[in-house]
């Protein structure tokens, strides 16, 4: 399968005419390639969308609407090819794309084009002045859009749907990593009728088109999601600019669990939060706190589930785990179980690269539970990414609410516990951008969504992804 960049609704090579691999992680085999752009394409994109703009900006919002309701029609249409596709490119269970990833593409598009004819914006009768003050909400131009690998349709429709709502152009770039659906869309932004230009996509490596992107001096506002690293450096890089800046980073998030709990809910809901897309998910319950009066009992059951977990081929039905997105990237989380033995924590279970019955160079590893003793460790710190969880018991509200807090993430935290009070002083000392109690991952596109500490700046979702993606102005009318 051979990618091309999407510029001015044209497919094109990359200008310098190189290419890179795109691997199937289920059988670790080459399946296609994708165009390694560098600045001269990201320039291309620019004057595309810069052409676009005003024609865009200008569009009713009716018409706006429309055309981004008619994408996300499009993109449930294509459901069974574009969750075939997400599959066969991260290593996902098809199931999994089919039921989560592209459905909440089409949410995405559909949800901001509804929003931005409910987006207002204030005005005050400036009283005794004479005058009236109110507050326009203009596009900023053409933005830029980065986003990661592991949902990548889901994240990418993310940003570029609330940008293009908003009467932004767009240059997105997907991760090298998992470019076939994003290469999709352009296909479907066409059949939308979509004016050419508005919206653009750009192949290639983090380090050169991702850079290129965010150094151009007229791309005025980027919204990231990624690795925290990753954020950072980007931060760096736009600051002299004075860029907007969204950011959405890793996460180390606590998902601490009270005797007093729906049991069976919780058990169940905690498999799903720790291994759900193999773990890659930033939003995962990576560290599981538990109440000492039932630490042995949920040791045991959760151990038990995990165990009987399916690992394999994405394709079938009953798979639970596929394949994890990368060689390096399974390297790496093997890489974290090594720190746990060092650290002397101890392996309840799992902790294996797998390999499976002809997908013998697919990159599958067993959905892992470590026991550790501190917070301090590696594996209590870091963000793996991947199906890798730790466990460790508390005695005291204090006590989970310490360790909870202790690492230099914050982006979610789930609570399981049938105490009200418990659960209104915990929510509001959590640090955490998103605070799930009785559940996880439960979304409302309304609400907003990001992280504090080292998972990000800024928020997206609902109106604050419209307010991200506006400029706001105010104008002061003396009568
Ligand atoms: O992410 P990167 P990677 C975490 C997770 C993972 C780690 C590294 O812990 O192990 O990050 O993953 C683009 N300028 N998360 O290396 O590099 C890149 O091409 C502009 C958490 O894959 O952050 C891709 O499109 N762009 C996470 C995107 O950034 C650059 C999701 C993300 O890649 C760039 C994924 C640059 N200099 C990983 N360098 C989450 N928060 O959900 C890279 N990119």
């Amino acid at each position: 399968m051979k990618i091309q960049n999407y510029i001015n609704g044209e497919f094109i090579n990359p200008l310098n005419d190189q290419w890179l691999d795109n691997y199937n992680p289920a059988n670790g085999q080459v399946y296609g390639s994708i165009p390694n752009s560098t600045k001269a394409d990201v320039e291309l994109a620019y004057n595309s969308a810069k052409n676009a703009f005003n024609q865009w900006s200008n569009t009713t919002l009716e018409e706006r609407s429309r055309i981004l309701i008619k994408i996300s029609e499009l993109l449930e249409s294509n459901l069974e090819k574009l969750a075939k596709a997400e599959s066969k490119d991260n290593g996902k269970p098809v199931a999994l794309a089919k039921s989560v990833d592209i459905p909440r593409a089409a949410s995405n598009f559909r949800f901001f084009a509804n929003a931005i004819t409910q987006f207002a914006s204030e005005s005050h009768d400036s009283t005794g002045q004479n005058a009236i003050n109110y507050t326009l909400r203009q596009p900023i131009g053409i933005v830029g859009c980065i986003s990661p690998w592991n949902l990548p349709l889901y994240l990418f429709t993310w940003k570029i749907a609330p940008a293009l709502a908003a009467g932004n152009c767009v240059i997105a770039k997907p991760s090298e990593v998992t470019p076939v659906t994003a290469f999709l869309l352009g296909d479907i932004c066409n059949e939308a009728g979509l004016p050419k230009g508005v919206m653009n996509i750009i192949h290639g490596l983090g380090t050169s088109a991702g850079q290129a992107i965010v150094e151009h001096p007229d791309i005025k506002a980027i919204s990231f999601t990624g690795g925290t690293s990753t954020g950072a450096h980007i931060a760096r890089t736009a600051a002299p600019m004075f860029k907007k800046l969204s950011l959405e980073l890793g996460g180390k998030n606590p998902n601490i669990i009270f005797g007093d709990c729906d049991y069976e809910n919780m058990l169940d809901t905690t498999v799903r939060s720790s291994f759900a897309n193999q773990g890659q998910i930033c939003l995962c319950g990576s560290r599981i706190l538990v109440e000492s009066s039932i630490y042995e009992q949920f040791k045991a059951d959760f151990v038990a589930k995990v165990k009987n977990l399916k690992v394999g081929d994405p394709s079938d039905p009953n798979t639970n785990l596929g394949a994890l997105v990368s060689k390096p990237h399974l390297e790496k989380v093997l890489g974290y179980i090594d720190k746990a033995k060092d650290e002397n924590a101890t392996i309840l279970s799992g902790g294996n690269q797998l390999s499976i019955p002809n997908f013998e160079g697919g990159y599958y590893m067993e959905p892992t539970v470590i026991e550790v003793s501190s917070n301090d460790c590696n594996i209590n710190q870091e963000e793996i990414f991947g199906p890798v969880v730790s466990i460790m018991p508390f005695d005291s509200e204090e006590q989970a609410l310490s360790l909870a807090n202790s690492t230099k993430y914050g982006l979610s935290a789930t609570l399981w516990t049938n105490n009200l009070k418990r659960t209104l002083r915990m929510s509001k000392r959590l640090e955490a951008g998103i605070v799930w109690v009785n559940t996880w991952m439960m979304r409302d596109l309304r609400t907003p969504f990001g992280g504090m500490k080292d998972s990000g700046v800024g928020r997206e979702g609902g109106f604050e992804a419209l307010r991200f993606f506006t400029e706001p102005k105010n104008i002061c009318l003396k009568y």
